[in-house]
């Protein structure tokens, strides 16, 4: 069909949007096919030139979702716990600890120390090294408080540019969306090796084995401690094991992802197995740990970043170091969050309250994927969709590809990323036959 020139203006448009480099610079031709609606202020501005970035591909679709007024709209995008009634959920144990918080009349606002709160670290460590760790107890361990997951990956991340030999991270594929960026803005190479088999739904352990083996070196690895985002697939004990002994036998670096502890199986202990796995052998190991899942801490932004060294004193040099990496960043972390996190793992009482409202958010999200499961059985939807129950965490990955993804949102008001992927804990036993609807149609009318 012939072009109009405002198809192609509209395809210009199009191709510079999608380019990546349209995320940081759109190049001069866009801001000329931009034309201003203000008068022509804009037209003099130093920054005429930006271009507008897409949205992120998960927190954009949170935006996405705000904007839809229709009641029935449903947000699967986001890995954020829901109750019941589909509302955020404030853990008891937190408002709790809030409250004591509020009581201490000594507390004050001062700076942390760069590192931030001493007593954070220690518990941190501790609870996913294990309290009796070897590594915790000859304070072989350099932690330091940041903010959340994120934060922690990327100041592990600019540590081991500056002061590791390999500059190259081997990253799953797929992964966690922001993995890439992190790590290649702070100066790393990032390569992929197979982990999900897309026909099994299952693990590819053979290509990972492969993969990993044929790594340089000393290279990197980002391993998901565990709830494995956004496929829900963990390899067992056994597979850890042998990942373990291929990644020494290389001398490859975990850097290991927590951000679900205590979401996969409902126990803390048990979704650290993987962790102390590396850490039970005296190697180094990195770990980045974050409470914005476990203790519903999302916007308090707490987490921590753990190196694990061979001795205390070059555990006490890589904290010198993390301090030059976190001072010029942002000096010093916030007090709030890691006081609510100190005082619940200071406190036993408190400390089994948590675990016993972790478990229930744990079992909820297995709840909804037996409910999901039987939904989709029940209409008859064809396909094997056994995965929904077998994955683990917060995230089915559902095998629904972007154009079945983009009629469940157009039709149905349900907003999910593009890759497939739907947050079970988002869901809940009264949104659950409006999403197998959605489904059933997706795969019935959408190849
Ligand atoms: N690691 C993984 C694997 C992960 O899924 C997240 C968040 C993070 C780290 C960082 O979380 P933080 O809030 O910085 O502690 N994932 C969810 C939210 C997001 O994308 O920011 C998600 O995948 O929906």
């Amino acid at each position: 069909m012939e072009q109009t020139p405002c198809d192609r203006r509209l395809a210009t448009i199009a191709r510079h949007l999608n380019s990546p480099r349209s995320e940081i610079d759109g190049g001069s031709s866009i801001s000329r096919l931009v034309t201003s609606a203000d008068g022509g202020r804009s037209s003099d501005s130093v920054f005429n030139h930006v271009v507008r970035a897409p949205e992120d591909p998960i927190l954009g679709v949170t935006v996405a979702y705000n904007k839809d007024p229709s009641p029935v709209k449903l947000n699967l995008g986001v890995g954020a716990y829901r109750t019941e009634e589909g509302k955020p959920l404030v853990l008891n144990v937190v408002k709790k600890a809030e409250q004591q918080l509020v009581n201490d009349r000594s507390r004050v606002k001062e700076y942390l120390p760069i590192v931030g709160l001493a007593e954070f670290n220690k518990l941190s460590a501790k609870l996913i090294f294990g309290a009796d760790s070897p590594a915790v107890l000859e304070n072989r361990v350099a932690t330091v408080q940041c903010l959340s997951g994120t934060g922690s990956l990327r100041i592990g991340a600019e540590f081991l540019a500056r002061h590791y030999h390999q500059k190259v991270i081997y990253i799953p594929q797929p992964t966690w969306g922001n993995h890439p960026k992190v790590f290649s803005l702070s100066g790393l190479s990032v390569k992929t090796y197979r982990y999900y088999d897309p026909a099994t739904r299952g693990l590819d352990f053979r290509g990972l084995l492969e993969d990993l083996g044929s790594a340089p070196s000393g290279a990197i690895v980002l391993l998901h401690a565990c709830a494995h985002n956004p496929t829900g697939v963990d390899p067992s004990l056994q597979q850890w094991e042998q990942i373990r002994k291929l990644m020494r036998s290389k001398r490859l670096m975990p850097f290991f992802d927590s951000a679900y502890q205590g979401f996969a199986s409902g126990s803390l202990d048990e979704d650290a197995q993987s962790v102390r796995l590396f850490v039970a052998d005296g190697s180094e190991c990195v770990v980045a740990q974050s409470y914005a899942k476990n203790m519903g801490l999302y916007g308090e932004r707490v987490g921590a970043l753990s190196i694990v060294c061979k001795s205390a004193d070059i555990a006490s040099r890589v904290e010198s170091q993390l301090k030059i990496v976190i001072r010029p960043m942002y000096s010093n972390p916030p007090i709030h969050g890691a006081s609510i996190v100190a005082c619940i793992l200071r406190d036993r009482q408190l400390y089994h309250e948590w675990t016993v409202e972790l478990k229930a958010m744990a079992d909820r999200i297995i709840r909804m994927r037996h409910q999901l499961y039987s939904a989709l059985q029940e209409r008859g939807t064809p396909g094997d969709w056994s995965h929904i129950i077998k994955q683990i965490g917060m995230f089915t990955f559902t095998g629904l590809n972007s154009k079945q993804v983009a009629l469940m949102t157009a039709e149905f008001h349900i907003y999910m990323t593009s890759d497939g992927r739907i947050s079970m804990a988002g869901l809940s036993s009264a949104t659950v036959p409006h999403l197998a609807d959605a489904m059933h149609a997706a795969i019935t009318h959408v190849v």
